[in-house]
């Protein structure tokens, strides 16, 4: 909803409608008036998407070289690429809501703003990068359906492209696992040494549990998050087993047993220590992921500088 010109703005009633256009489950636009809160919280969850994206490209881009066939390198090399995709659509989103793209990719080498604590780990092997595919899209798909109804448009809109991609992502991980799985002994217990490093570490992307996640409950309540963490965690343990079952590997935790009253799988302890170590910093990988991504801009910024001052150049000869 806009605010008419021919008036004074009466910051109320502007809220009024905002809070109306929420209740309504209809879409706040770049447009619209929107409280501040809700301005930050979307900068900041968006932007930490969009970061992910691209510090997650690493961990599989590492593998493009080492692909064990020419049919495995083009589908890793559509799918990291797609992940450059997402970064991109996201801080596009992020721009709607007058953030500067540089600014943003300066505060995450900064260390200033977060990314994603899965991309953290290393990929020791090739079944690591189906292993991704399978758990580490898996949970993304599951994070992100939702995203799709978000409030805010841009967002909403970015994510019904971004899930459609991901649903391939998710099939090409199972597939080269399934592949793996009907092989040797030997690739059988890579698939097997890869679910026991990956799986804990996905469960922590949903974020810390409910009754420690500061930002849920106005995030819900302003339709960003339409879930909380723990509903869409449990959602995906439960989508989870079964396709293990199928494909033969077993989960890492002793505790998972079916429980018929709920119909959810219960699961052990998550080691939040860990989440909060990795998040603050301290995993396997963080400072060489930000040593990479500070290389890529500063390595690259005289590509950015020859287009701008290309595209100076001709907006001139337009004008
Ligand atoms: N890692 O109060 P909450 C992908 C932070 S994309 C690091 O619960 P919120 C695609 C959180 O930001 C994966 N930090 O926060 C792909 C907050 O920090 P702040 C990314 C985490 O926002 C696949 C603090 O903890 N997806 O995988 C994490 O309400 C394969 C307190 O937490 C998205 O970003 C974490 N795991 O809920 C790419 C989806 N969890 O800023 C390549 C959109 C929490 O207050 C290869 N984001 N934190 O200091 C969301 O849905 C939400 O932001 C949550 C967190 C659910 C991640």
């Amino acid at each position: 909803m806009t605010a008419t010109l021919d008036r004074p703005v009466d910051e109320d009633e502007l809220q009024a409608q905002f809070d109306a256009t929420i209740a309504a489950e209809h879409r706040i636009e770049p447009r619209d008036w929107m409280p501040e809160g809700y301005r930050k919280t979307l900068i900041r969850q968006i932007a930490q998407h969009a970061h992910s994206e691209i510090i997650g490209m690493q961990p599989e881009g590492d593998w493009l070289l080492a692909a064990p066939s020419l049919r495995r390198k083009a589908i890793l090399l559509a799918k990291v690429q797609d992940e450059a995709g997402h970064g991109m659509y996201l801080y596009s989103a992020a721009e709607t809501l007058g953030a500067d793209r540089a600014d943003l990719t300066d505060k995450l080498i900064e260390g200033k703003q977060k990314y994603s604590s899965i991309f953290n780990y290393r990929t020791l092997s090739y079944a690591d990068v189906g292993v991704i595919g399978w758990f580490v899209d898996g949970a993304a798909i599951c994070n992100q359906v939702p995203l799709c109804r978000s409030s805010y448009g841009p967002y909403a809109r970015a994510m019904i492209r971004i899930c459609k991609e991901e649903s391939f992502h998710q099939r090409q991980g199972y597939e080269l696992l399934m592949t793996m799985m009907r092989g040797t002994p030997e690739q059988r217990a890579m698939v097997q040494d890869a679910v026991d490093r990956w799986w804990w570490p996905s469960l922590m992307m949903f974020g810390p549990p409910d009754d420690d996640s500061p930002n849920s409950a106005q995030s819900m309540a302003w339709g960003i998050k339409r879930h909380s963490n723990d509903e869409l965690r449990q959602r995906y343990v439960d989508m989870s087993v079964p396709q293990a079952e199928v494909l033969g590997v077993t989960l890492p935790d002793p505790d998972l047993s079916y429980d018929p009253e709920t119909g959810h799988y219960r699961f052990g302890q998550i080691d939040w220590d860990e989440f909060k170590r990795v998040v603050g910093g301290d995993g396997p990988a963080n400072k060489e992921r930000i040593a990479r991504r500070r290389a890529a801009r500063d390595d690259n910024a005289w590509v950015t500088e020859a287009a701008t001052a290309y595209a100076a150049k001709h907006s001139g000869v337009a004008a």
